[in-house]
């Protein structure tokens, strides 16, 4: 039988994995390391426990875990990643001496991804580890561009309600504030009506990039809400930075100086900012709704920068 040579087989997507190795004897976490060196950065735990502490820390992209082990076993250790939702995509491969059906069908059902046989061979732990990976980065990717605008690059509708939802609820947790901008374009149905919906698309590219570059804080989320809407949310702002963060908004856009005929009398793009910020832990309906009241109230503001004349951040 004439097989492919390993280094035919196709590459992993992104370049540097994070490897996680899971075993009560040291020597076998050294063999594996060695095995395992040249596919990306490995971490190794002595024990389940520190395996799902480590993992917590910093979700790794691959987890090599022995079956058997004093504390959490292999599958308890898969069982436990599989119920958090932040680790529950990381593939898991049981290592184990262990022939039965019974153990592997056991290993399947907690959700590992893959076995390995004790002692592990080399090319085999690389080759099942390298499948993984690529597995990882293609699900990776999926669900990256799940949660992006693809007109934009900006985050989606989808990834905005979800980051709203987990802001108010960490806000309040931590009794901290949380603000949300609306941005919505000037008039832009007759920018469409006058320069054609390609030079619409482009303008809202434009518009997003001047966006995302106002945004300074990593935490920040800027978004496509829809249509010529976008939204940016700001957790740990209050209403004084959420108002400064809109007006510099309202001056970037204006700087960028695209021609609108049709426009305000600038002659030139612009858009209305509508903003809210709320204390969650003191303000029952943001939590209720899980932020949906906020964005009901950034929505009023936004209506009374256009009434009050457009190009401008609302009361
Ligand atoms: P206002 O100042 O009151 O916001 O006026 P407006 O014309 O911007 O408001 P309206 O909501 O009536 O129209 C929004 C227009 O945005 C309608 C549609 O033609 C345009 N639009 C929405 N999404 C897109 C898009 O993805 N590409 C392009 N080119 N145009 C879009
Ligand atoms: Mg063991
Ligand atoms: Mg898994
Ligand atoms: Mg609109
Ligand atoms: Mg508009």
């Amino acid at each position: 039988m004439k097989l492919p040579a390993p280094d035919s087989w196709p590459a992993e997507l992104g370049t540097r994995h994070s490897i996680l190795l899971v075993d009560d004897d040291a020597a076998s976490v050294q063999v594996l390391a060695r095995m395992l060196n040249g596919l990306g950065e490995v971490r190794f735990a002595l024990s389940g426990e520190d395996a799902l502490r480590l993992a917590r820390e910093s979700p790794p992209d691959l987890i090599l875990v022995d079956a058997e082990m004093p504390g959490l076993s292999g599958f308890e250790v898969c069982t436990a990643l599989h119920a958090d939702a932040r680790l529950a995509d990381v593939p898991v491969i049981i290592i184990t001496g262990h022939t039965e059906v019974a153990v592997e069908v056991a290993g399947f059902a907690a959700g590992a991804a893959d076995f390995i046989r004790k002692p592990p061979v080399a090319e085999v732990v690389v080759a099942r580890a390298r499948t993984q990976l690529r597995l990882k980065a293609l699900g990776d990717a999926r669900r990256t561009s799940a949660l992006a605008d693809g007109l934009t690059g900006l985050a989606n509708r989808r990834r905005f309600d979800q980051d709203l939802h987990l802001e108010c609820e960490r806000a309040r947790r931590s009794h901290g504030s949380v603000a949300l901008l609306l941005i919505d374009v000037d008039h832009f149905k007759r920018y469409n009506d006058r320069y054609g919906h390609v030079a619409g698309d482009a303008c809202l590219r434009e518009i997003a990039a001047a966006i995302r570059a106002c945004i300074r804080r990593s935490a920040d989320l800027a978004a496509r809400y829809g249509g010529e809407e976008f939204a940016a949310l700001l957790p740990q702002t209050d209403a004084a930075g959420a108002r400064s963060m809109a007006q510099r908004i309202v001056d970037a856009i204006a700087a960028l100086a695209l021609p609108h005929a049709d426009g305000g009398p600038s002659g030139l793009v612009s858009v209305s900012v509508g903003w809210a910020a709320a204390r969650p832990d003191e303000d029952a309906d943001v939590v209720r709704t899980r932020g949906e009241s906020l964005v009901e109230a950034a929505d009023r503001s936004l209506y009374a920068a256009k009434a009050a004349g457009r190009n401008r951040v609302g009361e």
